[in-house]
């Protein structure tokens, strides 16, 4: 009598545990259907974000300026690279100009150009700036 009364005791625990896990699955699974939804979407934006294509054809390259230098102040690129200049000033308010590549940026900011002409291409500060103005300059190499 006794064993029999377990045997059902745990039978009807057994199928209270398994309506316990049914609910536990459907909210789980709401849980879990959030949380993917947030991976992809960051996974995603990740991958095409920085595409191999796109870094191995753009050539990044970041100069910073300050009275009255430029850093680097030679850069040296591949025949045909595209490149993508960013200048930042570090200190005062400067320009960069590349007439070669007829690239001038007035501020501090982001131009993309080919260097499709081999040689030394000067740089320089297209912004008065002050007494060191002239002698912000700069070489790119193309090679
Ligand atoms: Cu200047």
């Amino acid at each position: 009598m006794k064993k029999s009364m377990t045997v059902l005791t745990l039978a009807l625990s057994c199928s209270l545990a398994l309506a316990g896990c049914g609910s536990k699955d459907s909210s789980g699974g709401s849980g879990s259907s959030s949380a993917p939804s947030s991976a992809p979407s960051a996974g995603t934006s990740m991958s095409p974000g920085t595409g191999g294509s796109a870094s191995t054809d753009v050539k990044e390259v970041k100069v910073s300026a300050k009275n009255f230098t430029f850093s680097p102040n030679e850069i040296r690129v591949k025949e045909g690279q595209k490149v993508k200049l960013t200048l930042d000033n570090t200190e005062g308010m400067h320009g960069l100009a590349i007439p070669d590549f007829k690239v001038d940026l007035q501020k501090p900011g982001t131009v993309e150009f080919t260097a499709d002409k081999k040689g030394e291409h000067e740089f320089h500060c297209s912004v008065m700036c002050g007494a060191g103005h002239a002698d912000m300059k700069g070489k790119i190499i193309v090679e």
